[in-house]
Order: C-alpha cells, then sequence, then structure tokens
C-alpha cells in the first residue's frame, strides 16, 4: 500500500481562531503532502513495501533514517488532524478516559499541566502525547517524526509542536498554543476511541 494524504475532517476555517485557515492550508497541503510523496518515493524498493504504516513506522525507526521520518510524520498527521474538532478541549472527557486519566496521571488538570509542560520543554521540533504504555496512561515528548510507537507505547493523543503548526498564529509564543490547542481544539471522542483499542 502507499501513502495517501486524507482531507481534512472539517472546513479549513473550522479551527478559528484557534488555528487559522491559512495554517491549516500550508500544514495540511503542503507539509503533510510533502511527507507522503517523500515517503511513498523512499518506500519503493525496500522491505516494507507492502507493510502496514504502523510496521513501516515500526520497522524504519533505526534503519531508514528518511523513511522512517517521513512515515512517521505521515502517522502522526493522519491522527493529528483528528485529535482535533471545532469546539473540542478542556474538561469535557468520555467518562472510561476520564477515569484512567484521574487514576493513572491525577485527573484532568494535572494531565493539562504535563501535557503543556512536555510540549514546551521540547527543544525544537517535535510532538508532544499522551500515550498508554503498559496498560497505563503517560505523558511523553518525542523529537522530529518520531513518536510513542517507537517507545514500546501506543499515542491516544499528540500535539504537534514543529514552528509549521503555530507560527502563522503565535509566532513564537508556543506555549500559547499549547494552551489553546488543549483547552479549544481537542478531538476527545477520538481520544477515547483509540483509547479503547489501546486498552
Ligand atoms: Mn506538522
Amino acid at each position: 500500500m502507499s501513502f495517501e494524504l486524507p482531507d481534512l475532517p472539517y472546513a479549513y476555517d473550522a479551527l478559528a481562531p484557534y488555528m487559522s485557515a491559512e495554517t491549516l492550508e500550508f500544514h495540511h497541503d503542503k507539509h503533510h503532502l510533502a511527507y507522503v510523496n517523500n515517503g511513498n518515493n523512499l518506500l519503493k524498493g525496500t522491505e516494507w513495501e507492502g507493510k502496514s504504516l504502523e510496521e513501516i513506522v515500526k520497522g524504519s525507526f533505526g534503519k531508514n533514517q528518511g523513511l522512517f521520518n517521513n512515515a512517521g510524520q505521515h502517522y502522526n498527521h493522519l491522527h493529528f488532524w483528528n485529535w482535533m474538532k471545532p469546539n473540542g478541549g478542556g474538561n469535557k472527557l468520555p467518562e472510561k478516559l476520564a477515569k484512567a486519566i484521574e487514576s493513572d496521571i491525577g485527573g484532568y488538570d494535572k494531565l493539562r499541566e504535563a501535557f503543556i509542560n512536555a510540549g514546551v520543554t521540547q527543544f525544537g521540533s517535535g510532538w508532544c502525547w499522551l500515550a498508554v504504555k503498559d496498560g497505563k496512561l503517560e505523558v511523553m515528548k518525542s523529537q522530529n517524526g518520531e513518536n510513542p510507537l517507537v517507545q514500546g507505547a501506543t499515542p491516544i493523543l499528540g500535539c504537534d509542536v514543529w514552528e509549521h503548526s503555530y507560527y502563522i498564529d503565535y509566532r513564537n509564543r508556543r506555549p500559547d498554543y499549547l494552551a489553546a490547542w488543549v483547552d479549544h481544539l481537542i478531538n476527545w471522542e477520538y481520544v477515547e476511541e483509540l483509547f479503547e483499542k489501546a486498552s
């Protein structure tokens, strides 16, 4: 199978004012498309041709850096578009997820603080995450195109802290972008769906 760029699950202007149409046009139509095209070119003739995206991401990590970068970012962005929705975010957690966050992280406020802190302290490009590892929820961060899959965990929520994700709307204010993202954009239903699959 080859990588394909999906349509956004909402209109380009649906996430404003927290994420502008201009940001989504660049981020989806140019950045994600480049990962798709580069990934397809680099996948050709490798042992991972015909494998699932997860298998490609895990298999190419540490073995084929170029392919991994693009496959990892394709995986991350496929989910990233679905981790957001209009009128999302805040403490509106589905029940099962709320219980797990309470017992594993200490509640929504602690999760919010730890998640934003992970994104703010990721030096340079990368991602911050909520992932399931050994049956427990954990906040993580990663550099560049890496994600919790290569740390033996399953990501259920992730925020892109590459500058291309926020510079048009927030300039250098990454903490403001992360706070707005958590408070207004997270699609908790999609997070719950991935949580159910992972646990
Ligand atoms: Mn990105």
